[in-house]
């Protein structure tokens, strides 16, 4: 449903912007910074964190405050990256929401968060700022997961990709994936609050790509419990958007 919305959401953007104007955006030539390294640097917190208005599982989370506002604030607080939705329907997020970020934040990796099926939102990515793209193995085959990893390489921008069960893990190509990320929500249904998933996959993940876990985390000391397995990131959403000041929210988590 989420496939056949986009490729259409896609066609519309090919047909405004060519890829060969996406390349001569002034962001697209920037040179990118490395999630996968900031995770695995020594003292690092390890935390992305989600800039989130809404979602489809629980509404309106926060829509008052300015993306330079939330992304300046994680950032300031020891964020590692941060995450920027960039899908309208499902999460209120925009393209300019990305490229804000990227403007208020220069050197903290961005993430653009959104439902990848065509090498042309990847080129969009690196033209609104972005360093990592999340490519979700329940979406894709693993041709074109092969496919748009390879491409997003080539373009210099790393690539997370997104898993929810050993089944997505085993028949995903990882050649160009830097980082693996286990989905603690089941996407089909929305039913998991809890991080059984990231627990029961750690030791399944090659040991040679950095683990982080997302989504359903609300506690500080469940990174502890996910550190302890081998996860070095740590993608926290709503648990900061909830709050007035989400940076101050996540300062907590570092105290
Ligand atoms: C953040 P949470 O529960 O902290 O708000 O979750 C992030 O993991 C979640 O937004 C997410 C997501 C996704 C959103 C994970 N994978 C794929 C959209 C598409």
């Amino acid at each position: 449903k989420i496939v056949a919305r986009k490729a259409i959401e896609v066609a519309e953007a090919k047909s405004t912007i060519s890829i060969e104007d996406l390349a001569k955006e002034p962001l697209f030539s920037r040179k990118t910074v490395s999630l996968s390294t900031r995770l695995s640097t020594v003292g690092s917190s390890g935390i992305v964190a989600e800039h989130k208005r809404k979602s489809p599982s629980k509404g309106i989370i926060n829509d008052q405050l300015t993306v330079e506002f939330v992304t300046n604030g994680y950032a300031t607080a020891g964020a590692a990256g941060l995450s920027v939705l960039t899908d309208a329907d499902f999460f209120g997020g925009t393209k300019e929401d990305l490229h804000k970020a990227r403007v208020a934040n220069p050197d903290t990796p961005i993430l653009r968060k959104d439902f990848m099926i065509d090498t042309y939102q990847i080129y969009e990515a690196k033209a609104w700022g972005a360093d990592v793209i999340l490519l979700i193995a329940a979406c894709l085959s693993p041709a074109q997961i092969e496919e748009l990893s390879r491409k997003a390489h080539e373009i210099g921008l790393e690539v997370l990709l997104e898993i929810h069960d050993e089944e997505e893990l085993q028949r995903s190509p990882l050649e160009n994936v830097d980082i693996i990320g286990v989905n603690n929500r089941n996407l089909k249904n929305f039913a998991e609050n809890n991080v059984n998933a990231s627990l029961a996959l750690a030791d399944k993940i090659p040991a040679r790509i950095v683990k982080i876990s997302e989504s359903c985390i609300s506690q500080p000391e469940t990174i502890n419990q996910l550190k302890a397995v081998g996860y070095k990131g740590f993608l926290i959403g709503e648990t900061f958007m909830k709050d007035e000041n989400p940076g101050a929210k996540l300062a907590e988590f570092i105290a």
